[in-house]
Formats: structure tokens, C-alpha cells, sequence
């Protein structure tokens, strides 16, 4: 076949066999995974793994870019430059392997294979996401076969596969030999629904007969439809029957979930009740193997999400490995399956030559849905089609939605592109504001079921403002919740970190933009998705005037599963603990309950009560802790200050345990500790939140110079009970500025500090934070009061409880792939740190490292921060939000931090002084 025809065809693949369902069944087949011959551009010979990528192996290298085209935009052209992959493998039959027809199935190659078995050429891939199946019966022989494939990093389907993400090339999916038996089942087809009024599933069959002995189905007929009663499936209980299709000579497994998934006034629904996706997007990414995903880590990604009440995903932006389906059907997941289709650098050019609107890519395009229904049109888990992403709109997209509508009129269609939505069944945006997502609740605009295909950018330390998207999707009743952008951050490991765009030397990169998920490239979960956990948990517990409120979010299931469990605490310290009986309630609905009795204390009194699993479940032990609530019950007392003298004693001015100069009036040894500071900070090495939106905070901060600010010392002024030291903290070359009075006050072994801060002049922008910074010569281990475990901030808070909570200097970073602002602990009571207790007057929040904000502002991977040998601690009133505005909104209104008069305090007590 002449390569320029076949690199350049806008139609689909050629000499494959029609679409059907993945499966495997008792046939014979041949994995054909593992060691093969490869060379890249007719280089030499050596060897690669199948699945896998070739520039994770060792051939050229990855590329990152976002919406671009990394290749001059001229379909179908593509470049001559054209990375070429040879693969090659020789196999034997197993001896008994039937004289039957059979198929060679590649479940993925990215971007376009040219397959030869024998010398025989069997046709052309394209669609890289998805399957490929040839008739090679008559090709087979018992030993010796070689089976060839030549892969091709670019073709005509790159232009339908713009994806943001890495630029991976290869058979990065199964390859398997399959006999198909005569007479065995070609293809098959289950529908399951359910009749929530009646309790009743129905099911029928095609391509084979069908049982299932535990519904007494036995031998159903294609055709044939059988009902009974029988036990739905949800995403919250994912009940699945064990089935068989069987011919004469074939059996297959299958696993039938009853559901029916219906729009009824607008509102989507399955088995009759309105569902609301706390979802994810999911790329497939494996910070090795990329797109090639082993199984156990896709099992992973499944069980993170139940434990942290994910309980929907959204396959963006292509459909992902069978086996992630198989998975979302058995640990409970409704799933959006979305087509691999992405034109988004069309985008660039005004969306002049989009081929959604051109009639030669229109067979490619219904092919690729074709493709997909198809392959997962058994699987309960998915609830709508979608037709794939940022490809703008035209007619071959309405032709999707038509062939998918008329093949599959049981599941809706979602595409976020049609706007105007002439063609699918939900009304889909992304990154909608707040507002904006309110005012579509208020008008029902479109008389659609709305869903946010992509909210709250997970990039970096964030997303703020989850809280307040949750409260939107409960206040209207076909806002229908949405999907995190995004599960998994895609950095590839090398050199010690995790690399991102333009670590490869790509000379047209997007840079850390493939850095924004819930979850770290290795799958430790970020804090967005401890937020996340808490934010949307299925069940909410709160304190009212009558006692403790438990209200139901489930949208299927009771509370049976669940225990509810308190313990009461004093200033952090368990006092008492029980367990509450809470009346069984239905899904949605709520109870009160009385606040258990609990024994008087000194301190703060807190009940925490939480709910947690009772029984073991597939995807988390009995005790997983699904949602919890606290309640003060009884507040801090304060402490009276009494007040010390000042002492001058030579060069130093002693004032409780804190030496002074008499001179700058700074702070110099506190308790025999050597300080530095603290002194008034403004700035936060910014986040990629702050460096995102149209008019970036860290731009207004950085040309107001607020990373660079210089401290005048305007009077020192003693007298017999304190010291204050005024000043004024300004950036060079501009006019406004911050008046900055420190008031030291000792009483015996208690230094307080309280901090009166005025603006001065007109402050252009917000501020990164508002506090002290200091430096301590060493620290490691850290105990506090306050929230916890994890960092906190303004808009991002949900997840911290008030606890008593103990780690190190070194755990309390959150390792951000691109270094940023991260670890703050938030509404601090007390904290103990390097040989110092620190007390707020009421609360304070503290981040402290082994580096500066400004070695963290410079860093641009984990490695390049080193320890110093200092401890750098902020004790701050308040910092900025985060917002999401690296793709959303920016920080809300609420949580945004102005320059204004404030003042707040702390007192420090050398540990050496304390009884
Ligand atoms: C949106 C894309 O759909 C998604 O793939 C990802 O790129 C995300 O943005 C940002 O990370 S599209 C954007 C123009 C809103």
C-alpha cells in the first residue's frame, strides 16, 4: 500500500472486521503481549514490550502540548518527519489450538499500524483508543507465523486526537489471536432494565442464549424477554448477576446489572431517581508506561476513588482499557464513555478546516462511535455516550449523535460542544463560574439535565471552591454535579522527579498544564482529593439548635451499611467515645438526633462523630470512614495576661524570655533560641492558580512587588511594660505600603507579640497572605492544635478537623510536582515546634520548611528544593484563597484577602520555660 495514501486518509482504518463487543469466552485464544522485535525508523533492531510506547523505551521521546498541534495544521498532512515503528513478532500455535476461523484483535495503536501476518497484508489501524479486529483463520499456520506491524506516530487520525496530554506513540494495548469458533457467538448484546416501580428487571439477549441460574434464566432466547424481581444496579450498590451467553460450542461469562437510565421533566435519572455525579475525569496515565496502564493500577485508581466518595468518572477523552469499564460495573461507578475525538487546535486557527464540519472526515467520525458503543454496550456502568471533547460542532458530530440515538436509544448522549444543544441530551459545559452555574439552575436553561463535564482544575495546590459548586448542585435538582478536572496528574518519572511539558526539550510545550490532578503521578492522593472526599461525601453530619443532623445524599441507598460513631475531646485529648442509633433512612432523606451526653472539661470540648462502613466492602475494610462532622460543645476559656517589666541590660533589651536590639527593636534569641524575625510577610510563592485566568494575581503581586519588600524601622520605643517597635513594609518604586507596629508584651516566661497593620496609600491587588515570618536555627518534629492532619486554606478547608495532631517539618510539605505555596495549617490554637510553643489569640495559621517562599517560588521541580540549614516558619492571620482560575473561576469573592487594617497576635513560650 502506497504510505501517502494510507498516512493521509480521512476515512477510517481499512480491512477491519465490523465492531463488536469486547469479551473473552472458553475459545481458544493467544495473548500476544510481551517481548517483540522493534526498531525505530529503520534504526537497528532491538527489542520492545507490548503494551508500551516506544518513547518509554528508550526511541525518542515524549511531548507535551495542550491544544496545539505540534505539527503544521493542514489536514490531512502530516509531517514527513514522521516517527516510524517496526514491530515484529514470531509465535507458534499452542498444539491444541482448533482449525476455526479466528481474528487478531489490537486493542490500541497509536496513531496508525499497518498489519501484515505472514507476508499477507491485513489492512490499516486508525482511532487510536480504540479496537481493531482481522480475520487471520487462513493465515495461520502452527509455528513460525510473523506477524508485523508498522506503527506510525502521525496520520490523518492525528488530527482526531488532539487530546491534552503526552504525544505517546506504539501498541500500547493488548494484541491477542482469538479463534472463533462456527457457530460460536459472534457478538452479543444484554438489556437490562429495571422497573423502579414495580422491582422488576427485564432482560433480553442477543447473539446467543442466555442463563443466569441465579435468576433461574436458563437458556433465554435471542428475542426472548424474561422479568422478575430482582436487585438493581447502582453506583452506589453495584449489584451484578453471573451470567452466560452460549451457543453449542462457546460460552461466555457475562455480568448483568439491571438499570434504566431515563431524562424525565428534564432530569436525568436511573431507576427513578435523580443521580448527581461527584465525578472525575480519568486520563490513563501511568507515570512509566503512560496510556499503557497496567491492570492492578487501574484496579487502584478504582479503589482510591470509592474510598474517597468519587462515585463517577468520565473517560476523557477517549474510551480507556475494557478492563476500567469491567471495573466501574463491579466496584460501582456510572460512567460517561467518551469517543476518542479531540480537534481542540482547530481552536487556533478560528476553527477554520475543523473536520467536525467537514463531510470527508464523516465516516471517521461515526466509525470512532461506532467503534466504542460497540465494544462497551454491555456495561451497566455506563449511563451516556459521549461524543468526545473540544472538537467544536458540525454536522459530523450531529451524525454521531444521530447513529448512537438510533443504535442505543437507552443511553443519553453528552457532548460538552454542542452549546446550543441541537443534538444531545445534556446540557454540558465546562469551568462554568459559580454564578454562572447558578443562573443556569435558576432558568433551567435548555430544559436539559445540566452537567459540569469539567470543574475545579485540580492543577497544583487546589481546587478552591468545591464547597461552593456542592451547594449548587443541591439546591437545583437538574444541576447535576460534575467532573473534577482531573483524577491523575500525568508526569513521567526521570531524573529523581516527576517531568513535565518541555522536560524533553519539546521545542512547542504547554509546560505543567498536564500536571492537574486529584492524585500525584504515583497515585498518592494530593489534599484536592482528601477536599474532595469530605466535600462530597454521601452523607452530611452537622450540629443544629435540636442536636446532630444526618442527611442522606445517597441517591439509591439507605444507611444500613453504615455505623455512626462519636468521640468527645478535650483541647485534643480523647475524653469519652460511643456509638449513636441512628434511624434507618431512606436515600435523600434526613434525621436529628440528641447530642450524646459527654463528661464536663477544661479546655475545648469537641464531638466529632463519624460514619464509617460496618461490614467490609469490595473496595474498603469495615471502619473506612465515609463522612463525618464536629460540633463544639464547650468553648476555650482564655487565659488572662498579666504583663512583665523591660529590662535594659547592657546592648540588649530583655523582656520576659526574648532579647531584643535596642536598636531595630528586632527579636534576637527567644528562650537561648537564635531567631531571626519575625517580621511581616505578604507573600506566598504563588501556585498555578494564582499564575492562572486572564489577569493573574501573581502578576498584580508581582508588579506590585510584594515578593520583594523592604522594612523600615520608623521608632523603637520602650517603656516600663513593653516594647513597640513601629515600621513601615513597602516595595521599592511604589508609593503604598503597610504600617506595621509590633507591640512585645512579656508576663514570666510568655513573650506576646500582637501585630497592628494599616494600610498606607492605595494597594493595587490582593494579597498572597498576611502574617509573620521567622527562622529558627533547627526543627523537626511539630505538634498542634487546631486543624489537621493535612494543610488547609481558605477555600479549601472542608477536609481539616480540629485535632490535636502531631508530624514533621518534613511531612508537613506536600510534594506539588511544580513547587508552589502548600502545607498551610489552618485555625492553629497552639503549635510546638523547634524547642518553642506557639499560641494564637484565638487561632493562627503556620506553614514552616527547610526553605524560603522564595526558594520555593524558584524551584521548578521537587529536587531542586534543598534543605537549608533553617527551619522558616509563617504564623499568619490569613492567606489568599486558591480558587481554580488555572482553567475556572478565580477566588471568591469571600476569600479573597485585601489590604486592611488588621491585627493580630501570638505569644511564644521557650519550651525551657514552660512547666
Ligand atoms: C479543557 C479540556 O477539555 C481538557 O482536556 C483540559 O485541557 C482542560 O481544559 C484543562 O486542563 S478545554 C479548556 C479550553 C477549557
Amino acid at each position: 500500500m502506497n504510505i501517502l495514501t494510507y498516512l493521509e486518509d480521512m476515512g477510517p482504518g481499512t480491512g477491519s472486521l465490523p465492531p463488536r463487543a469486547f469479551f473473552t469466552s472458553d475459545a481458544a485464544s493467544l495473548s500476544l503481549d510481551g517481548t517483540w522485535n522493534f526498531r525505530l525508523d529503520e534504526g537497528d533492531w532491538g527489542t520492545i514490550t507490548v503494551p508500551g510506547h516506544w518513547q518509554l523505551q528508550g526511541h525518542g521521546s515524549p511531548a507535551y502540548t495542550n491544544v496545539r498541534y505540534p505539527f503544521p495544521v493542514e489536514p490531512p498532512f502530516v509531517p514527513s518527519d514522521n516517527p516510524t515503528g517496526d514491530y515484529r513478532l514470531t509465535f507458534d500455535l499452542p498444539d491444541n489450538w482448533p482449525d476455526e476461523p479466528a481474528v487478531l484483535r489490537f486493542d490500541g495503536i497509536d496513531s496508525c499500524g499497518l498489519i501484515c501476518l505472514n507476508d499477507v497484508e491485513l489492512g490499516v489501524t486508525r482511532g487510536s483508543r480504540l479496537p481493531a479486529e482481522f480475520e487471520v483463520g487462513h493465515l495461520l499456520r502452527p509455528s513460525g507465523n510473523v506477524l508485523t506491524v508498522r506503527v506510525h506516530q502521525w496520520s490523518a487520525g492525528s488530527y482526531l486526537e488532539d487530546q491534552d496530554m503526552w504525544w505517546l506513540s506504539g501498541i500500547f494495548r493488548s494484541v491477542t489471536l482469538l479463534s472463533r469458533p462456527r457457530g460460536g457467538v459472534a457478538d452479543y448484546e444484554i438489556h437490562a432494565s429495571y422497573d423502579h416501580v414495580t422491582g422488576s428487571g427485564t432482560l433480553t439477549v442477543e447473539g446467543g442464549m442466555l442463563s443466569v441460574p441465579e435468576l433461574d434464566v436458563h437458556d433465554l432466547l435471542p428475542g426472548q424477554s424474561f422479568s422478575r424481581p430482582v436487585e438493581p444496579w447502582s453506583a452506589e450498590s453495584p449489584r451484578l448477576y453471573d451470567g452466560v451467553v452460549h451457543t453449542e460450542v462457546e460460552r461466555v461469562p457475562v455480568r448483568i446489572g439491571f438499570r434504566t437510565v431515563a431524562i424525565e421533566d428534564g432530569v436525568l435519572k436511573v431507576n427513578g431517581a435523580q443521580i448527581v455525579f461527584r465525578g472525575v475525569n480519568r486520563h490513563e496515565h501511568h507515570p512509566r508506561f503512560g496510556r499503557a496502564v497496567p491492570r492492578e493500577v487501574a484496579l487502584q485508581d478504582v479503589l482510591l476513588m470509592k474510598r474517597h466518595n468519587v462515585n463517577a468518572v468520565r473517560t476523557s477523552h477517549y474510551p480507556p482499557d475494557p478492563y476500567f469499564l469491567s471495573l466501574c460495573d463491579e466496584y460501582g461507578l456510572w460512567v460517561i464513555d467518551e469517543c476518542d475525538l479531540e480537534t481542540h487546535g482547530f481552536g487556533e486557527l478560528g476553527w477554520a478546516g475543523n473536520p467536525s464540519d467537514d463531510p470527508r472526515w464523516a465516516e471517521s467520525y461515526v466509525d470512532r462511535m461506532r467503534r466504542m458503543v460497540e465494544r462497551d454496550k454491555n456495561h451497566p456502568s455506563i449511563v451516556l455516550w459521549s461524543l468526545g471533547n473540544e472538537s467544536h460542532t458540525g454536522r459530523n458530530l450531529a451524525a454521531m449523535a444521530s447513529w448512537t440515538r438510533d443504535r442505543d436509544p437507552s443511553r443519553p448522549v453528552h457532548y460538552e460542544g454542542d452549546f446550543a444543544c441541537e443534538y444531545v441530551d445534556v446540557y454540558s459545559r465546562m469551568y462554568a463560574s459559580h454564578e454562572e452555574v447558578d443562573e443556569i439552575g435558576r432558568t433551567h436553561a435548555r430544559g436539559l439535565p445540566f452537567v459540569l463535564c469539567e470543574f475545579a482544575h485540580a492543577m497544583g495546590n487546589g481546587p478552591g471552591g468545591m464547597l461552593e459548586y456542592r451547594e449548587l448542585f443541591e439546591r437545583y435538582q437538574h444541576v447535576q454535579g460534575g467532573f473534577i478536572w482531573e483524577w491523575i496528574d500525568h508526569g513521567l518519572e526521570r531524573d529523581g522527579h516527576f517531568a513535565y511539558g518541555g522536560d524533553f526539550g519539546e521545542p512547542l510545550h504547554d509546560g505543567n498544564f498536564v500536571i492537574d490532578g486529584l492524585v500525584f503521578p504515583d497515585r498518592t492522593p494530593s489534599p484536592g482529593l482528601t477536599e474532595f472526599a469530605k466535600v462530597f461525601e454521601p452523607v452530611r453530619i452537622t450540629g443544629t439548635e435540636a442536636g446532630i443532623r444526618v442527611e442522606s445524599f445517597y441517591d439509591h441507598v439507605g444507611l444500613d451499611h453504615l455505623r455512626f460513631d462519636w468521640v468527645y475531646e478535650d483541647d485534643g485529648v480523647e475524653v469519652a467515645s460511643g456509638t449513636i442509633d441512628v434511624p434507618r433512612i431512606a436515600a435523600g432523606e434526613h434525621t436529628e438526633i440528641a447530642v450524646p451526653e459527654v463528661p464536663a472539661v477544661s479546655g475545648e470540648g469537641w464531638l466529632t462523630v463519624r460514619a464509617s462502613l460496618v461490614t467490609s466492602t469490595a473496595w474498603a475494610e469495615a471502619g473506612h470512614v465515609i463522612a463525618w462532622g464536629q460540633i463544639l460543645v464547650s468553648e476555650a476559656p482564655s487565659i488572662p495576661f498579666t504583663g512583665a517589666e523591660l529590662v535594659h541590660v547592657a546592648d540588649i533589651l530583655r523582656h520576659g524570655p526574648g532579647e531584643f536590639d535596642p536598636v531595630t527593636g528586632l527579636l534576637t534569641r527567644l528562650g537561648g533560641i537564635s531567631v531571626q524575625g519575625p517580621r511581616l510577610d505578604l507573600w506566598r510563592a504563588p501556585t498555578d492558580n494564582d499564575r492562572g485566568g486572564d489577569h493573574p494575581e501573581e502578576r498584580a503581586w508581582r508588579e506590585a512587588g510584594l515578593h520583594r519588600l523592604q522594612h523600615r524601622v520608623v521608632d523603637v520605643d520602650t517603656h516600663e511594660s513593653g516594647l513597640v517597635v513601629r515600621t513601615r513594609v513597602a516595595p521599592p518604586a511604589w508609593g503604598f505600603g503597610m504600617l506595621a507596629d509590633y507591640h512585645w508584651t512579656a508576663d514570666g516566661d510568655r513573650l506576646r507579640l500582637q501585630v497592628d497593620v494599616t494600610p498606607d496609600g492605595d494597594w493595587p491587588c490582593t494579597l498572597p497572605r498576611l502574617g509573620l515570618r521567622m527562622s529558627l536555627p533547627s526543627a523537626d518534629a511539630v505538634e498542634w492544635f487546631g486543624a489537621g492532619p493535612g494543610e488547609a486554606y481558605a477555600d479549601s478547608r472542608q477536609a481539616a478537623r480540629i485535632g490535636r495532631f502531631s508530624s514533621t517539618v518534613d511531612a508537613l510539605q506536600t510534594p506539588y510536582v511544580f513547587p508552589q505555596e502548600n502545607g498551610n495549617r489552618a485555625d492553629v490554637r497552639w503549635l510546638e515546634i523547634g524547642g518553642l510553643r506557639i499560641e494564637g489569640e484565638p487561632v493562627f495559621d503556620f506553614t514552616a520548611r527547610r526553605w524560603t517562599s522564595e526558594d520555593l517560588d524558584a524551584a521548578k521541580h521537587t529536587d531542586d528544593l534543598r534543605p537549608g540549614d533553617r527551619v522558616h516558619l509563617n504564623l499568619d492571620l490569613a492567606q489568599n484563597g486558591l480558587g481554580t482560575a488555572s482553567c475556572g473561576p478565580g477566588v471568591l469573592p469571600q476569600y479573597r484577602l485585601h489590604a486592611r487594617k488588621a491585627s493580630f497576635a501570638v505569644t511564644f513560650v521557650p519550651a525551657s520555660g514552660r512547666s
